[in-house]
């Protein structure tokens, strides 16, 4: 084993950063004009290279993913009951409970990890107003099946797309998808202005009502038409993001290698599953999610106490469920029962250490650590 690989710990993530000179121009910039927030000279350039980058009409720059995900429900007018996920990060249903609205949690497909379409019907009811899918990991959820239902019940469709920074399908960016898309420019994203967010919608009057919003519900210096938040990006973080901007392709490309790498070499540990995104995808390499299977010597649980020993900092996304959180479990929708699968991929999924500087090394020491532990016991003694 490459025990001098492993001698600091190696956690699930770690930002991708610039080199802290190349940033000092943005801030004598700042110093210079003494604009700090409320939609400052960066704000605005940012917004307008999102969309060029992304290939969006309109954005509205947050201060994280989670306002951004409370003000796309208020901007909708969402209210009554939204049919949701279960398996994700816990502000996809906060951002719901924020706003008074009920979710209501629908199982999730055991191969996508995404909302099931096929059980989204059963769920609603005369309160639904909405529907609330993640693109997990960055896969793109089965947008056109989940449009259908929408257009048929006449429901809204407001994505949770904080993994899916530049995802794109045969019909362009995934972003597109639905009434809105919210995305999360966190430490931890692919894309990241520090902490950060962003919505982005279809026409230039619900970017309006959102700017509004995020506002305090300020449209001139007089009149507020909604009660809004505080939720605006500040010119720091959007200088910033301007930067990231900049070295966007680079960190995707080096994803990508270190994504295929791990595939590699855990492509014949039996037991173990290397979750992929759907065809005729160009994914974002968010995260590397493998499935460990009954059929693994150790659980998933067990894996991750081993790689942990190790100073292998792997993170159990999406667990627990958000269902079992105590505001949630007493919901007749978070029965057990009702989410066979979302549990199912609670107790299995391990994401593994991707960043755009995890080294070779590194992703190989992790790879044999994980082949190791699931070889045949007899074949252990000898290593
Ligand atoms: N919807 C979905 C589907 C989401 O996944 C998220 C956020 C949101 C909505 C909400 O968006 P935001 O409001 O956050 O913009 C992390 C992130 O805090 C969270 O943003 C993210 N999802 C979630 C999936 O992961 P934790 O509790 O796992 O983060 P933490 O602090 O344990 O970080 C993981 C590892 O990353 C650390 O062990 C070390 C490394 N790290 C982390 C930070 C913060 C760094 O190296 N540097 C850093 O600054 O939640």
């Amino acid at each position: 084993m490459r025990h001098d690989a492993l001698s600091k710990p190696l956690y699930v993530t770690q930002p991708a950063l610039p080199p802290l000179e190349d940033f000092l121009p943005y801030l004598q910039e700042i110093w210079g004009n003494k604009i700090l927030t409320n939609g400052g000279p960066f704000h605005q350039q940012l917004e307008q290279a999102l969309c060029d980058y992304l290939g969006v009409k309109h954005i509205s720059l947050f201060t994280n993913g989670t306002l951004a995900l409370i003000t796309a429900l208020q901007s909708l007018r969402i209210t009554g009951e939204v049919i949701t996920t279960p398996y994700s990060f816990v502000a996809t249903a906060h951002s719901l409970l924020w706003n008074g609205i009920k979710p209501v949690f629908v199982d999730i497909d055991p191969h996508t990890f995404n909302l099931d379409p096929a059980k989204i019907e059963a769920a609603i009811t005369p309160q639904t107003t909405a529907i609330m899918p993640v693109h997990c990991y960055g896969h793109p959820c089965d947008v056109q099946r989940i449009q259908k239902i929408a257009d048929n019940y006449g429901l809204k469709v407001i994505y949770d797309a904080a993994h899916a920074f530049g995802v794109r399908h045969a019909q362009g960016s995934v972003l597109n998808d639905g009434d809105l898309s919210v995305l999360s420019f966190h430490a931890t994203k692919v894309f990241n202005t520090f902490e950060g967010g962003a919505i982005i919608s279809p026409d230039a009057k619900t970017k309006q009502r959102i700017d509004h919003l995020k506002n305090f519900g300020f449209v001139d210096e007089t009149t507020v038409v909604a009660p809004g938040i505080n939720g605006k990006m500040s010119e720091i973080n959007a200088a910033f993001g301007l930067l990231q901007l900049k070295n966007i392709d680079t960190t995707l490309a080096q994803r990508k290698e270190v994504d295929a790498r791990y595939r590699r070499n855990l492509a014949h540990v039996r037991g173990i599953d290397c979750i992929s995104p759907p065809p005729n995808v160009t994914p974002n390499h968010a995260y590397f999610p493998i499935l460990v299977r009954p059929d693994y010597p150790l659980s998933r649980d067990g894996l991750f106490e081993k790689l942990r020993e190790s100073n292998i900092y792997a993170r159990r996304y999406f667990y627990p469920l958000i269902s079992d959180f105590p505001m949630y479990r007493g919901m007749p929708s978070a029965a057990p029962a009702n989410l066979p699968a979302a549990r199912v991929a609670a107790e299995q999924v391990i994401c593994l250490p991707l960043y755009p500087t995890l080294e070779t090394a590194h992703i190989d020491a992790i790879s044999e650590l994980i082949a190791q532990y699931g070889a045949p016991p007899a074949l252990l003694h000898a290593i």
